[in-house]
């Protein structure tokens, strides 16, 4: 094991070991992060009156709309000339969530990386082949610093342009493959159309950053011939690693040192008992850069307590299955409705604000396409005029989602109108 004094530590010592770091974070936080202070003194709650992780659930909760109006550095609970790396992620009014590291967070986060790539059976003879985009998104730097610490060799493709992608997998020998699963399955299936899955030396793929299924997994499984491994995060949190599995392939170990998760009911807010489906929340006991209590992260998940047969003793969550909020994951991309109706409500004049978002799950590709309908001048002008709206509503969703989406202009009045809420995205795909 990469760290199995931590990783195998019996649970009253590490229940221990969370309890002083959570009081010590509590303390650091309450003295640096005026919100945090401000929420503390509305409950009436000071540091002292949190003992340990018993009291965890008195503390208030953190969201995202605590990142964007904080942005981009309000939360960060070091000086600025502390921060070695700043991270991101999309927000719905397309307005980014910023996070900061320390030299410190980014070695604890390259070791919980490496946590997993040693459990699945990895060291410094592997090549590493990290496709996850490098840039703001954490999926690429991430994968990267945990593939760097067991001395593995790097090959930092980044995402896109599969051919090359899988010419490189080829020609340099790549054991283990780290991207989006639907990427991984793509890849999968383009190697098979190049004639190039004989020649590739792939044992495991790393795979994350978006819901996915056992049937895809077996999939990437057998097109790829390797073993396809889970892992979970968050740029708020701290990217690729808050959890991953292991050998068993059977739940995610949270990294429990350094994230304390807890399942509650979104509408309750109780902490439900273990094994029990709700909203996971993270609160970071070693972060210094960017520290956040009982985060509500709006994914649905359970816990599992039991060993683990690797002997590991830090909880497994299952594979998240859904979001409480309505944040869609498209090609590990992460889209709110807003973002779009913002987009088409910019572009105004020729488009009515009635439109309707189509995900799919085309040949294990996502598909991604926008009805919308045209005004009625629109309507009654030529089809050139008609074209090149929709480019131009294509061009800046673009800009603003960082993927493309299939665009449609519709007759006025076609889309069905709804008497409740309307219902704006229609998800087709199977999870
Ligand atoms: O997706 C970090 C990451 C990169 C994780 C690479 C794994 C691999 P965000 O872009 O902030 O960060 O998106 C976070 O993605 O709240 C989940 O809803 C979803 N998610 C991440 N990993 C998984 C997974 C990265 N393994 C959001 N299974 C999270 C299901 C996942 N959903």
């Amino acid at each position: 094991m990469w760290q199995e004094k931590i990783e195998t530590m019996p649970r009253e010592e590490l229940e221990a070991l969370q309890s002083e770091r959570l009081r010590n974070q509590v303390k650091r936080m309450y003295e640096r992060v005026p919100l945090f202070k401000e929420r503390m003194d509305e409950k009436g709650l000071s540091p002292d009156d949190i003992r340990g992780i018993e009291d965890l659930h008195k503390l208030p909760f953190s969201y995202k709309q605590d990142l964007r109006d904080y942005y981009p550095y309000g939360l960060f609970a070091e000086p600025l000339e502390n921060i070695a790396r700043v991270h991101a992620s999309s927000g719905t009014t397309g307005k980014k969530i910023v996070v900061g590291y320390t030299q410190k967070d980014l070695d604890d986060w390259a070791d919980c990386v490496a946590r997993m790539m040693y459990a699945i059976g990895l060291d410094n003879r592997d090549f590493i082949q990290v496709s996850y985009g490098y840039g703001l998104f954490t999926g690429g730097l991430g994968a990267h610093g945990g593939a760097e610490r067991i001395g593995a060799t790097v090959i930092p493709t980044s995402s896109g342009n599969t051919a090359n992608q899988l010419q490189t997998m080829a020609d340099f020998g790549s054991t283990c493959l780290c991207c989006t699963p639907s990427y991984a399955l793509y890849l999968g299936e383009a190697a098979e159309e190049a004639g190039l899955t004989d020649s590739l030396k792939l044992k495991a793929g790393i795979f994350g950053a978006e819901p996915w299924s056992e049937d895809m997994r077996r999939e990437i499984e057998k097109k790829l011939r390797i073993k396809a491994y889970d892992i979970y995060g968050l740029s708020e949190i701290m990217g690729p690693g808050v959890s991953y599995e292991c050998e068993y392939q059977a739940g995610m170990h949270v990294c429990e040192d350094m994230f304390i998760p807890e399942i509650i009911d979104p509408d309750t807010l109780e902490v439900l008992p273990e094994g029990e489906k709700g909203e996971l929340v993270f609160t970071t006991i070693t972060k210094e850069g960017f520290p956040l209590i009982r985060y509500r992260t709006r994914d649905i998940c359970s816990l599992n307590y039991e060993k683990c047969k690797c002997g590991r003793t830090h909880v497994r969550m299952n594979k998240p299955q859904g979001r409480t909020d309505d944040m869609l994951i498209i090609r590990g991309v992460n889209v709110f409705p807003s973002q779009i109706e913002e987009v088409l409500l910019k572009v105004g004049g020729d488009i009515t604000p009635n439109y309707q978002i189509i995900v799919d799950r085309v040949n294990n590709t996502d598909t991604f396409d926008i009805n919308v309908e045209m005004s009625e001048e629109l309507f009654s002008d030529d089809i050139k005029t008609i074209e090149k709206t929709e480019r131009t509503i294509k061009e800046k969703l673009r800009e603003v989602l960082g993927i493309s989406a299939g665009v449609h202009l519709v007759n006025p009045k076609s889309i069905t109108r709804s008497e409740g809420k309307a219902k704006r995205v229609i998800d087709k795909r199977k999870i």
